[in-house]
């Protein structure tokens, strides 16, 4: 006879012959094991349940309870979606942003429009592309097809053990998960740590302008961790993720690992930790399989984590920079040491861009790497990325200067300058910068590198620096012999950095070059002035129609870019001109005007125009510089003092050799 019962019975033999089992009383031993067991099964459930769920050690009320666990099968797939039973508060954190919105929004999805919902969103997709194509506005993507993903929530968890400032050594023994065993190195013996919760201006007008540069950078990465989450940037009118040509093809979650710090600084913590939570388990330079920038990577993913290092002493975040660097280093093994722009992480074979002169790399790219890989030498003991740096310079240093000038473009097989090309701006800027740089974050005992920036400087101000009849001071790039009266965007950080070079090494130029910095920065803003948007164009230039105006139309788009604010935030702790203040607001101000979206912000298409058309692209130097140059430019000059901290060229900060105890180098 079949058995209906749940408990699966067994038939006995005797001799072969079936025993009819309702002639048994009781259970036999096995079946008893059995029952004993599935009972045991249940009840440890029950007690897990009750233990380990949040929501019911939190002794809420029962229709919490049901929301809760409601909340849960979310999380299990899209396929589990029930409508949710109706609960007591009105509204709810965005996953992971901590901002209110609205349950109706993102909790009561109706099970039967879904699939109307997909197709919608894959019409959206295409009209998208097509409307790309077609250079009109992006359409944008309305926010009931956005389901929060409950993944990246913050656990109340998460919430607790959010601590910035990790002194001791701690090895929670038991976390399962390796990224939750946090091993930190501590500083030298000090009591010195950023202020992050502190860092308040005296001046209650820069305070709340503090506070508003605060709630944009909540504002941009609620938004990323909603729409993008893991995905390089965000499109914020599409709300979707982006992925530009530097970082590859792959998601390498480049906002989080670039805007860390910048959430760090700004007393962000629960982001914070989301954000480091996501790199310890997420981030894998192993996972790329197309060619990187070794540049970019560099200064973004390298420099950011080294940033959170050195602030943290959470030496997850130095690994990762190692990894990353180690995977960099076949670029290096050309025949004068001078690397590739270009290399595949998962093969080892660079190159260099197929645009550039002759096969060569270019000179920013390879004169930018020498913070990150000083310090990464010395906070990890291995002496191989300082050396690889050292031997660039010592290559670079070698060479025969065309009028004492650097030339955007150096062969990595010869050794010898492609193109004379000079600029201030892009393919030469950070090479400058990282010269000066050097010997700052070498506590000023790298000699060389000041003298070799020195020297670069006094020849480019030579031949490049020139006044407009209407007494704007610019730098001029130079093609050959003949100047072309042109300024990148990219080119402004420069008020910044001579500033800083006149500051920081008193002389018989100091007075001048701090002259010529402040009238740099001045053109710089006056080029935002001269716009629409009072935002800035790519390049400006000065003929005998126009002054700090761009010319094409490639030239007029604004990217989100932070070199202007980079100068006015250098500038006010040197000077402490109001001005820069007030420039920087002002920015600030345009920013809010035209670039934020309810997703985010976006880049501008043309700033002389009073609508401007977006790029629907949300840069991640946007977080990682330009919003972090704000913050500090309203704060007081003891959060991240530059007597303490270099800021590397995407604006994360590296500690100062024996005047910052931060350093944290093997001993
Ligand atoms: C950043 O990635 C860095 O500042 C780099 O040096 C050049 N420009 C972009 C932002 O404009």
């Amino acid at each position: 006879m079949a058995s209906t019962g749940i408990i699966p019975t067994y038939q006995r033999f005797v001799n072969g012959v079936p025993v009819p089992s309702f002639s048994r009383r009781s259970f036999r031993p096995r079946e008893k094991y059995l029952i004993l067991l599935v009972f045991l099964t249940f009840g440890v459930v029950c007690f897990g349940a009750f233990f380990f769920l949040p929501e019911f050690r939190g002794g809420s009320n029962t229709v919490n309870s049901v929301y809760n666990v409601y909340k849960h099968m979310q999380k299990a797939g899209p396929d589990l979606l029930i409508p949710a039973p109706p609960h007591g508060d009105e509204f709810s954190e965005i996953p992971g942003g901590g901002k209110l919105i609205r349950h109706d929004d993102i909790e009561h999805p109706d099970p039967h429009k879904i699939e109307d919902k997909a197709k919608l969103l894959a019409k959206i997709e295409e009209d998208m592309e097509i409307d790309k194509m077609r250079n009109q506005k992006v359409l944008e993507r309305p926010d009931i097809i956005d389901q929060p993903n409950p993944a990246l929530s913050v656990s109340s968890s998460q919430r607790t053990s959010a601590s910035l400032k990790q002194v001791e050594i701690v090895v929670e023994e038991i976390s399962v998960p390796p990224y939750n065993k946090i091993v930190t190195i501590p500083p030298a013996p000090s009591d010195h740590y950023p202020d992050t919760n502190g860092g308040e201006d005296p001046d209650p007008v820069a305070r709340e302008r503090r506070l508003k540069v605060k709630e944009m950078m909540k504002h941009a990465w609620d938004n990323y961790v909603r729409y993008a989450w893991g995905k390089n940037e965000l499109r914020p009118i599409s709300k979707r993720g982006h992925s530009a040509s530097i970082f590859g093809s792959m998601s390498l979650g480049a906002t989080i690992v670039d805007g860390l710090d910048t959430l760090y600084i700004m007393g962000l913590e629960e982001e914070f930790k989301q954000g480091r939570d996501w790199i310890a388990e997420n981030f894998d330079i192993n996972s790329a399989t197309t060619d990187l920038s070794v540049f970019e990577t560099n200064i973004r993913f390298i420099g950011g984590l080294l940033t959170c290092f050195a602030l943290t002493g959470d030496v997850m975040f130095r690994d990762k920079a190692e990894q990353i660097a180690k995977k960099l280093l076949p670029a290096f093994q050309t025949q004068t040491g001078i690397p590739h722009s270009l290399i595949n992480i998962k093969t080892g074979a660079s190159k260099n861009y197929a645009w550039a002169s002759g096969g060569c790399s270019v000179l920013s790219e390879v004169g930018t790497l020498h913070l990150e890989f000083a310090y990464l030498s010395d906070v990890t003991g291995d002496p191989v990325y300082r050396a690889k740096v050292d031997h660039i310079r010592r290559v670079i240093q070698s060479m025969d200067k065309p009028r004492g000038l650097y030339p955007n473009y150096i062969n990595p097989k010869t050794g010898k300058w492609g193109q004379h090309h000079m600029s201030m701006g892009g393919l030469g800027d950070s090479f400058y910068e990282y010269l000066l740089k050097a010997w700052l974050q070498s506590g000023r005992e790298d000699q060389e590198a000041r003298q070799m920036y020195d020297d670069a400087l006094h020849y480019v101000l030579l031949h490049m620096l020139k006044v407009s009849p209407g007494g704007l001071t610019f730098i001029s790039d130079m093609k050959f012999d003949r100047l072309e009266h042109k300024m990148d965007h990219l080119a402004c950080f420069s008020g910044g950095m001579i500033g800083l070079g006149a500051q920081t090494l008193k002389n018989d130029l100091s007075e001048r070059y701090m002259g010529i910095a402040e009238a740099i920065t001045n053109t710089c803003h006056e080029s935002y002035d001269r716009t629409a948007t009072k935002l800035g164009p790519e390049a400006f230039r000065f003929t005998e129609a126009i002054e700090a105006k761009a010319l094409k139309s490639s030239e007029k788009y604004y990217i989100l870019r932070p070199e202007v604010i980079e100068s006015y935030f250098i500038m006010w702790r040197l000077t402490k001109q109001q001005k820069y203040r007030d420039w920087g607001w002002e920015a600030v101000q345009a920013i809010e005007k035209h670039c934020r979206v309810a997703g985010g912000y976006t880049g501008l298409k043309n700033v002389y125009l009073e609508d401007p058309p977006k790029d629907d692209v949300q840069q991640s130097f946007f977080l990682a510089e330009t919003l972090k140059y704000l913050y500090l430019l309203f704060s007081d000059d003891s959060l991240m003092s530059l007597d303490e901290w270099v800021y590397n060229t995407e604006a994360h900060p590296l500690p100062i050799k024996g005047v910052n105890p931060l350093y944290r180098e093997q001993v």
